[in-house]
């Protein structure tokens, strides 16, 4: 089999999305996901003009040595945009090998460790109260896990509340819109937050908090410690992870579970968190983290310090993303829980997909390959919109993190 084309589609059916679509001489082609939110265009350009003319010719059954050919043969290694690339190409290899061989992708990776992937959904409110009511939404949806965010008093905006409820999307200007963050008034109100919800709910919801990278480690540990009572699931994203020594601190504090890893693009970023065991789950996902293949080698490696899997399944990821990610999840023994932001209708035809919801869990259906295809038809009809996620500043205006 030889490759014969590499088509980068661009779509935005209310959000944007980068496709790649390889074709062979044998009529099977395969789809990879490139979002990157916010930089589209620079994945679309890598691919383009640096990508696509290497593949032309190549067998696409070599995967290992196509990954390798594009990471260790560029020269400049990591990064998200040369991560996002290698990945959507990764990914549209194994769809094709998997149709090949006339398998769901799942198969291939090892067969179902577990009869379904268990998802959490996003409850948010303006408010305590909103939120609680949120939740109950989820509760009778079936959802066993749920994440929860609250706005918070004296503040006019923050990370995770929405205003249409069911498609959180956050990259929601031209240019970035600003919003006013107070770490004093977050860490007051937090706690607040889930003893309201376990007072209504009981403990059997699994429960989960982002914090968004805005905390420093010493008030991160006093987080965690103050959600103690409320037996979170995990705390995600407490501070930034650039000093992976920072979860040391974290850690030692707290026993609240700790997740990470969403804006991680190699092995290398959680070598140090998995290996001394500062997380409990990391969520490195297939589009940002150079496919399967490499997604795969980080798991395996968590798998030998008990490190379970919580791969990233915002909005931005396309369904592209999520197909492939559920299969590596039915298959994967460190599985943990994968994130689940539905996308809206428009999406959901642009990109016909296989997997299903029911219960609580999703399922990635048995259709050959990866089992989500794009419509490039109804994709031609969305073009391109330039949409920034929002930008965040303390009270006396100083840039903090978003
Ligand atoms: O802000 O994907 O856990 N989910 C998240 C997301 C991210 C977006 C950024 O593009 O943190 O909502
Ligand atoms: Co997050």
């Amino acid at each position: 089999m030889k490759i014969t084309d590499a088509k980068v589609i661009v779509t935005s059916p209310g959000r944007n999305f980068v496709t790649l679509k390889i074709m062979t001489d044998e009529c099977v082609y395969g789809i990879g996901d490139a979002t990157l939110n916010g930089r589209e265009l620079a994945v679309v350009s890598y691919l383009k003009d640096h990508v696509a003319p290497c593949l032309i010719g190549r067998d696409p059954h070599q995967i290992e040595d196509i990954w390798q050919y594009l990471y260790r043969g560029a020269y400049w290694r990591t990064g998200p945009v040369t991560m996002a690339a290698i990945a959507a190409v990764d990914t549209a290899l194994w769809d094709i090998k998997a149709k090949a061989a006339n398998m769901p992708l799942y198969q291939l990776l090892g067969g179902k460790s577990r009869a379904g992937v268990m998802v959490y959904g996003h409850a948010n409110g303006r408010d305590i109260d909103e939120t609680i009511d949120e939740v109950g939404k989820y509760v009778e949806l079936g959802y066993k896990a749920i994440r929860a965010q609250s706005g918070i008093p004296g503040l006019d905006s923050t990370y995770g509340v929405s205003a249409d409820k069911l498609f959180y999307e956050p990259a929601d200007a031209d240019l970035p819109s600003e919003n006013v963050w107070s770490t004093t008034k977050y860490l007051d109100h937090t706690p607040r937050l889930f003893e309201a919800i376990r007072n209504k709910y009981g403990f059997d919801p699994h429960l989960l908090h982002d914090v968004h990278h805005r905390l420093t480690p010493i008030e991160a540990a006093r987080l965690g410690k103050s959600l103690e009572p409320y037996r979170l699931f995990w705390m995600e994203d407490a501070v930034p992870a650039e000093n992976q020594e920072s979860f040391r601190l974290i850690r030692q504090h707290t026993t609240t579970p700790l997740a990470v890893g969403e804006i991680f693009n190699t092995i290398w970023d959680c070598r140090t968190l998995i290996q001394e065991q500062l997380i409990d789950y990391i969520r490195t996902t297939v589009v940002h983290a150079g496919g399967i293949t490499h997604l795969r080698r980080i798991l395996d490696f968590a798998s030998i310090y008990n490190v379970r899997s919580g791969c990233h399944g915002a909005t931005d990821l396309s369904p592209v993303c999520m197909g492939a990610s559920l299969h590596l999840g039915l298959s994967a023994p460190n599985f943990g829980v994968q994130e689940y932001m539905r996308h809206t209708p428009e999406t959901d035809e642009v990109f016909p997909h296989a997997y299903s919801y029911s219960d609580g869990y999703l399922y990635p259906g048995d259709t050959p390959g990866h089992g989500v295809d794009l419509d490039e038809a109804l994709a031609e009809k969305y073009p391109y919109r330039r949409a920034y996620l929002p930008v965040n500043r303390l009270e006396d205006g100083a840039m903090w993190n978003w």
